[in-house]
């Protein structure tokens, strides 16, 4: 499968329009790459936030990729952290003091960051003095895309693991689908004009559960 960009395209370096970040504007010269960070000073002693909701709807796999570093003379419970939200709660990826040079991190993360409309990362701060900084470069958040949507025309080959929430309507027009592998299927849209409907997980202890509801099934 193919790996996109859901976020920073080129990727995300804070330097004009090349590299353009339109959601984020506090610019410094301390870059990893292309001049300019992103970066946050004196937040007041309390954490602040640099946030972005990205959707990762139909993609699996999603991998945050990021740059940070600090002006290393915080203070005992001063931070810098990297943050992603999973639609319920705030996961911290990254909390550190004093990382004197740009540090890299890049994960794949959780299954609950894919197929989610309501992901979002944030970037914290928090330290309490003019010369106290936190830097971030090079965001980027890439994902593969999923099996969740029907392409339109042959057979519908459903990866489980995709953990599919179907909320529009999708007709087969006389081709077979199948839902193969571990995880959730989840349809609230009617699901119609299929020749086979195919479900198979990989053990008796390893199963793709699918659910309809909402009025939603295989019709
Ligand atoms: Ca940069
Ligand atoms: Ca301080």
């Amino acid at each position: 499968m193919p790996r996109w960009p859901l976020f920073g395209a080129k990727p995300c370096r804070f330097t004009g329009s090349s590299h353009p970040c339109p959601l984020w504007s506090a610019r410094h010269a301390d870059s990893h790459q292309a001049v300019q960070s992103l970066s946050a000073k004196n937040t007041g002693g309390i954490f602040a936030w640099n946030e972005i909701n990205v959707s990762t709807q139909n993609y699996s796999n999603v991998s945050l990729s990021i740059y940070y570093k600090d002006s290393n003379n915080f203070e005992v419970g001063e931070f810098l952290s990297v943050d992603w939200y999973n639609g319920t709660t705030w996961i911290n990826e990254v909390n550190v003091s004093n990382v004197a040079t740009y540090t890299l991190f890049n994960q794949t993360l959780s299954t609950n960051a894919a197929n989610n409309s309501n992901f979002k990362i944030r970037l914290g701060c928090k330290n309490n003095a003019a010369n106290e900084f936190c830097y971030w470069d090079n965001v980027q958040i890439t994902g593969q895309t999923s099996t969740c949507t029907y392409s339109g025309s042959g057979n519908w080959l459903v990866s489980c693991s995709d953990n599919c929430l179907i909320t529009s309507n999708v007709n087969l027009l006389g081709n077979n689908i199948s839902i193969t592998g571990t995880g959730t299927f989840s349809t609230t849209a009617n699901i119609t004009n299929f020749k086979q409907l195919f479900i198979a997980g990989t053990s008796s202890t390893n199963r793709c559960q699918v659910y309809c509801s909402g009025g939603g099934c295989f019709k």
